[in-house]
């Protein structure tokens, strides 16, 4: 719910985070006389050659997670970049795998007699993308390649009992007691049993309280033992992001729905994909989108609390007609997560707007999270984009709109609320290659 880019500096990922669970697990391999393979020797540089061809000793660390129950689906891309940047961290001194927390339970996943739990990262994101940044494995995959559902230590993050000491910020990590009963409790063979992301049948062999503050990378040292600091460099988050490319799947049911109701396409919109993102490298501005201007009208949540950057339905009706007329465009793309009644209301305003509508059949298939994906790809593509105030659904949208090349002009901007006296616009997410 909350905003990555806004929080301060004092806060920090940590507090989106719920759960680190680790695994090791060295695989020890025999040699044919039967030998078990020294790791450390094997390591210290004794010849590959020497073991019998496909037989690697391989001392490998799986790194879980889990983020604070009600944070949303895209706060989430940002806490498994941060992640991400972290197993990379920590790849230098160890050979560590990420494993993708199956999604399911989200709070704004609401579509009712639809099953959304245990969903693999491979319905919403390329998994061979993911990889070529880092190595990465779905749960499943984790379960079956480390030879049962077993989790070496759960560690639960905590902030200080003692809280902050007044006016010094200092990054630090230590094991503690829980402050919390922690919500997993032993079976009667001893393992720890609770909510690891619907799958029942797994078990943590040992639960402990990890009081930390600072940005994901205090951890490594942690998860390292003996290395001290680290940087974790932003320009790795910023490759992470670019390795974030949606699933095929999705990709092609956008840019179908483009075609047929937007007469928009790569070739005459000058948005061309590579499918491999490493050779991606648009230059700014050099993206045209397709005539349409694409708009993220976020409700819901946004307005219960009658937030004053957020406009009024009115407000952005007008705001739209503006910009239509300004833009040169005569047709208008919305995705939002407007309930049926402010929805009504939206297509009497607007009755020519382009929706994205899934039959129930596509939504049972796509789920929630699909369509919002559908959604963003949809307004990445726009000539001009307008989102609403910190979103991380209308971020993301600026994001996929940099790596596309568009220029800044036509996508940092968002709606104002009615009586919002500054409005200032969202900051300029910049890649680097
Ligand atoms: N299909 C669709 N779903 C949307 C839209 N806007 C919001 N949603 C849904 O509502 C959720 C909330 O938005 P997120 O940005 O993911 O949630 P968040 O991380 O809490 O971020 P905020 O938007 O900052 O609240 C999304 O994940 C979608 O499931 C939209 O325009 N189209
Ligand atoms: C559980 O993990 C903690 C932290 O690593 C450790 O101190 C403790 O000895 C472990 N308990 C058992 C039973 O292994
Ligand atoms: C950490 O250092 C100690 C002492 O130098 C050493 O025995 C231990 O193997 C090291 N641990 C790791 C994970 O490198
Ligand atoms: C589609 O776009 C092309 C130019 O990009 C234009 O010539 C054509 O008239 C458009 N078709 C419709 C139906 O708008």
């Amino acid at each position: 719910m909350a905003d990555l880019k806004k929080t301060p500096v004092l806060s920090s990922i940590l507090e989106y985070l719920n759960l680190l669970l680790l695994v090791s697990f060295l695989m020890q391999i025999r040699t044919a006389s039967g030998e078990i393979l020294d790791n450390m020797v094997f390591n210290a540089g004794q010849s590959a050659s020497s073991t019998p061809a496909g037989e690697v000793a391989r001392d490998v660390r799986y790194l879980l997670y889990d983020v604070n129950p009600p944070e949303g689906f895209n706060l989430r891309r940002d806490v498994y970049i941060r992640m991400a940047s972290l197993v990379k961290t920590l790849r230098k001194h160890q050979d560590w795998v990420l494993v993708l927390p199956p999604w399911g339970r989200l709070y704004h996943w609401q579509s009712p007699d639809i099953d959304q739990v245990r969903i693999p990262w491979g319905e919403f994101f390329s998994i061979t993308s993911l990889q070529a940044n880092v190595p990465v494995m779905e749960y499943e995959e984790f379960i079956a390649e480390s030879g049962g559902p077993f989790i070496e230590q759960v560690l639960v993050l905590q902030n200080y009992a003692e809280g902050w000491t007044e006016g010094k910020w200092e990054e630090k990590v230590d094991l503690r007691s829980c402050i919390e009963k922690p919500s997993y409790s032993k079976d009667k063979q001893g393992y720890y049993r609770g909510w690891f992301w619907g799958y029942e049948e797994t078990r943590g062999v040992n639960v402990s309280c990890l009081s930390a503050q600072g940005q994901a990378s205090i951890i490594a040292p942690y998860l390292l033992e003996n290395t001290t600091a680290v940087q974790n460099g932003e320009q790795w988050d910023r490759i992470t992001r670019r390795s974030m490319v949606f699933s095929k799947h999705l990709r092609i049911i956008g840019d179908e729905f483009r075609a047929k109701y937007l007469n928009s396409t790569d070739e005459k919109d000058q948005t061309l994909y590579n499918e491999d993102w490493t050779r991606m490298k648009a230059k700014p501005g050099s993206a045209k989108g397709g005539a349409y201007l694409a708009v993220h009208l976020r409700r819901k949540d946004f307005i219960w609390g009658h937030r004053d950057d957020v406009p009024s339905l009115k407000g952005a009706v007008k705001k739209i007609r503006s910009l239509m007329k300004k833009q040169k465009l005569d047709r208008v793309f919305v995705a939002t997560d407007a309930d049926e009644e402010e929805l009504e209301q939206l297509k009497r305003m607007l009755p020519n707007m382009v929706r994205y509508e899934p039959t129930w059949e596509d939504l049972e298939l796509l789920k929630d999270g699909g369509v919002a994906i559908i959604d963003q790809w949809i307004c990445a593509h726009a000539r001009y984009f307008i989102g609403t105030s910190v979103s991380t659904f209308s971020f993301r949208i600026h994001e996929e709109r940099e790596i596309l090349g568009f220029d800044p002009k036509t996508t940092y901007n968002r709606f104002c609320g009615d009586d919002e006296q500054e409005c200032e616009q969202p900051t300029h997410w910049k890649i680097v290659y």
